[in-house]
């Protein structure tokens, strides 16, 4: 029987490598706007994968703010609450979720879209190529390696479009920045300013260079925006404006 449990994970577990080494879109991140974004790209028909570092969904949810299990939510993003089926109470100006239901129903919606979403893995670096100068997918790495320090090399995963959702560090785009040819500095966030941030990050949503888009913190990292803290509505139209945008441009 031990030897049937082992053949049933790594046979299906391997089937799904194979079938993803090329995707449309590689979503790095499954926070707030790696899985929403990730819904919105599987629903118009991409082939979408999340990898996530860690062995859980959310990134910056689950700490609530300051680990009280609630975030706040502008008014602005409540259509896509409510696509995601995730239940808020009023208050004041804000929407309030609790943070359990709204990691929990972010991924679950992303999923249920048809995105695959594998746990435990890290993107440390991208393919590119020159002519013309674009991302053309990403190099992983098992995270345990990682975390181990054990010199392992990566694999590859082809895609038409990676978005760098990793958050504060953006650290898809940094990498880039680093060992691509391309004119940008990574020059990190600025501190609290909530809604300059919520506003501009989404305004600055979009592609970095051909085949690399940033959405939520990450923007900020680029673009030297300022922090918001617990307040989600800017991450969530992030993740859905990159999805737009990705579709209209991968169907261009
Ligand atoms: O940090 P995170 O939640 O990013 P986000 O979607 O949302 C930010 C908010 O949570 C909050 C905020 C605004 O309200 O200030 O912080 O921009 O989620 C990022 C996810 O990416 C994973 C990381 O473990 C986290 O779950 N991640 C980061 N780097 C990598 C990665 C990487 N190189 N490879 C794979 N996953």
């Amino acid at each position: 029987m031990e030897a049937e449990i082992t053949k049933a994970i790594v046979e299906t577990a391997s089937e799904e490598w194979v079938e993803y080494a090329e995707s449309d879109v590689i979503v790095v991140g499954a926070g707030p706007s790696g899985l929403t974004a990730a819904k919105y790209l599987a629903e118009s028909g991409l082939k979408t994968l999340v990898l996530e570092r860690r062995l859980s969904f959310g990134g910056g949810i689950g700490g609530g703010g300051m680990l009280f299990h609630k975030v706040v939510i502008e008014r602005e993003a409540k259509d896509i609450l409510d696509d995601f089926g995730i239940r808020y109470v009023e208050h004041r100006n804000f929407l309030v979720a609790d943070s359990a239901e709204f990691m929990a129903k972010l991924a679950t919606k992303a999923i249920d879209a048809g995105a695959k979403i594998i746990h435990g893995v890290s993107v440390e670096d991208v393919i590119f190529r020159d002519d013309p100068l674009g991302v053309r997918g990403v190099c992983i790495q098992w995270s345990a390696v990682e975390i181990s320090g054990l010199h392992v090399d990566p694999l590859f995963l082809r895609s038409r479009a990676v978005v760098d959702a990793t958050g504060h560090d953006a650290e898809v785009i940094s990498v880039a920045a680093r060992k691509m040819p391309l004119d940008i500095t990574v020059t990190g966030e600025r501190s609290a300013y909530s809604e300059v941030a919520e506003k501009e990050i989404v305004e600055k949503t979009g592609k970095v260079v051909k085949g690399l888009y940033a959405a939520g913190m990450a923007v900020a990292a680029v673009h030297n925006l300022p922090r918001m803290g617990p307040i989600f509505g800017g991450m969530l139209l992030s993740g859905k404006k990159v999805a737009e945008i990705i579709a209209e441009n991968l169907k261009a």
